[in-house]
């Protein structure tokens, strides 16, 4: 039973919640309101986050109390390293209730399934009355979601998409869409030519505070994966504007047609570098994409640029969240392919012959990023490929870069790139040999192996990883109608030649060496 009080209304906002513009801050006044923010062992050690996260999401939560504080709001903020400090959410909540006696906890629904279970049972547990807020940062609330998926056999994101245009308004003349198609992406799969650079974005310096924050990283995660040499993400609205400016002024025009390019060293291209910002609430997404509309009606834009960016972020964005918690709790167990190989040690070391692999796992190492197409079709197809476990692939993307949440990353590798789910999201695996990554890319030619030789030594391992996959799945992949054909032309090359292919296969699988425990979560 909730008590009755006169106190304030206690507001906690969680690490991913940094904006002015959050529904439980919205309309409150600055008298009457206390928020809370905690640094707590529970999310920093969940898993074993890559080193620049945790400096990214604690350095940027300190900036966002100063910037709270500076405009007259009552914050109190918990470090990690605290005299007392729980540890838990729901522990510094108790104690923040008691202090300040307050007659609402008014909170914004949690982003990952794991915090929001703990928040529910907050009415449950404190004398306080806890209203919870849904999360209006995104266009799609969950009901929505699950109206639109509960109707449906197949959930396919084009059609999600194309409501979320509607819904938004965004690039439609009238009720059509700009240009006349809704979709652009065919144009978007240029391979990288020679020399193929991006400008140079902006990278922020660490201040006073963010040196605080590296210090504490270095001394209590010392051991965590990840690199700290180097830390220059935006943890500020001011930064994270600079570098949206910067996105838009020099690098969107390109952004479409090299969106899928990989080249070895250029380790962004002319993608955004924005989810940080964007997940931890410093960007609004939505600004973002009226911002990329403007630079097309403004004639600085090209279309099939401004719409796959748009694309991304109300489309795979928007749809990814809703599929999370559409799909939540099986969706962390599931294992459609029946994948039980360890992941193997290299992903943490990058130890291997293996170019393409090499330079995403330093990349990832190095700034706690790698771009999309890195992540799915170099580190997620070779995942998919050699039949990783589900759970410690998971483990690894949830580790490993600085954008990573359980509700975006789970659903990309689970359901985009492993398969796991049997096919709810994607319509069919993202498999692809060598061949793909050689003319998306220039990793082959400094490369061990090659990706025109198919079997034996010195092929390129994704040419017959690649076809040990399809043939292993074949009962499943033979009845999808975008991928079954390929059975025509494994049938073609006769017996002697695929039974080379799958010894190639399980001689390079016999050669990987399975992680050591402990790099994801602890002991
Ligand atoms: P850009 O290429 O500039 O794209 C613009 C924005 O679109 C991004 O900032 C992001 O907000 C959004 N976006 C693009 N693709 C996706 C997508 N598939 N799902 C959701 N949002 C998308 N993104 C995360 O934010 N966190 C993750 O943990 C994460 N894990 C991923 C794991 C795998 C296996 C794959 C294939 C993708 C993952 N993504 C994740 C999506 C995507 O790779 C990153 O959002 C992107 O690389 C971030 O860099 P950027 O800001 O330069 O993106
Ligand atoms: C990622 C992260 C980390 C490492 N630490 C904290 C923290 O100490 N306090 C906090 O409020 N948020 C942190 N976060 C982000 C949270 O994990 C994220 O807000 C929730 O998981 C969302 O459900
Ligand atoms: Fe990657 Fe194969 Fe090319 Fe080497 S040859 S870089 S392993 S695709």
């Amino acid at each position: 039973m909730a008590s009755i009080s006169d106190g304030p209304v206690l507001v906690p906002i969680l690490g991913d919640q940094l904006t002015r513009n959050l529904a439980s801050l919205r309309g409150r006044t600055k008298d009457d309101t206390v928020v809370l923010m905690m640094e707590v062992w529970d999310e920093a050690t969940y898993v074993r986050h890559h080193k620049q996260k945790i400096v990214l999401v604690f350095s940027a939560m300190r900036h966002f109390a100063e910037e709270l504080r500076d405009a007259g709001w009552t914050v109190d903020y918990v470090k990690l390293d605290d005299d007392g400090n729980s540890g838990s959410f729901t522990g510094e909540l108790a104690r923040a209730i008691e202090e300040h006696d307050p007659r609402l906890v008014s909170v914004v629904e949690a982003g990952e399934w794991r915090v929001r279970q703990d928040m529910e049972q907050w009415a449950d547990k404190f004398a306080c009355a806890v209203e919870i807020l849904r999360d209006d940062r995104f266009v799609c609330s969950q009901a929505e979601f699950d109206e639109w998926a509960d109707d449906r056999k197949e959930l396919r994101m084009e059609f999600f998409y194309r409501e979320m245009r509607r819904k938004t308004g965004l690039l439609l003349d009238g009720d059509k869409p700009v240009g006349g198609e809704w979709n652009y992406d065919s144009e978007n799969r240029k391979p990288p030519k020679e020399g193929l650079a991006a400008p140079e974005r902006p990278k922020f310096e660490p201040n006073a505070i963010t040196q605080e924050v590296i210090a504490l990283a270095e001394d209590r995660f010392g051991d965590h994966f990840g690199s700290l040499e180097k830390f220059e993400w935006p943890v500020t609205r001011d930064e994270a504007e600079e570098a949206a400016d910067a996105f838009f002024a020099e690098r969107i025009e390109c952004f479409g047609p090299y969106q899928d390019a990989m080249v070895a060293g250029e380790d962004d291209l002319f993608h955004s570098m924005l989810s940080t910002s964007i997940n931890l609430g410093l960007l609004d997404p939505l600004d973002l994409c009226r911002r990329a509309e403007q630079a097309y009606r403004d004639g600085k834009a090209p279309l099939n640029s401004v719409e796959g960016f748009i694309r991304q972020i109300i489309g795979w964005r928007e749809y990814v969240r809703g599929f999370y918690f559409h799909q939540m709790p099986h969706l962390q167990k599931a294992n459609a392919l029946n994948a039980q190989r360890g992941l193997p040690e290299f992903y943490w070391t990058g130890e291997t012959d293996m170019a393409c692999m090499a330079d995403c796992i330093r990349s990832t190492r190095d700034n706690a990023h790698a771009h999309h197409i890195q992540r799915l079709m170099v580190l997620g197809n070779f995942a998919l490929l050699a039949g990783i476990s589900p759970r410690e692939v998971q483990d690894w993307f949830l580790v490993v870069y600085a954008d990573a949440y359980e509700w975006v990353e789970l659903p990309n590798v689970a359901a985009m790139i492993l398969y796991a789910d049997g096919g709810k999201l994607a319509s069919k695996p993202y498999a692809a040999s060598g061949n793909y990554i050689n003319k998306m890319s220039n990793y082959c030619s400094g490369c061990a192996y090659s990706p025109n030789k198919k079997t034996g030594d010195g092929a390129c391992p994704f040419n017959p990883l690649y076809w040990h996959f399809m043939d292993r799945h074949r009962d499943r992949l033979e009845k999808n109608h975008r991928i079954g054909r390929i059975y025509a032309t494994w049938d073609r090359m006769g017996e002697d030649r695929q039974r080379e292919y799958l010894a190639s296969a399980e001689a390079f699988l016999d050669t990987l060496e399975p992680a050591r425990e402990g790099w994801a979560r602890a002991d």
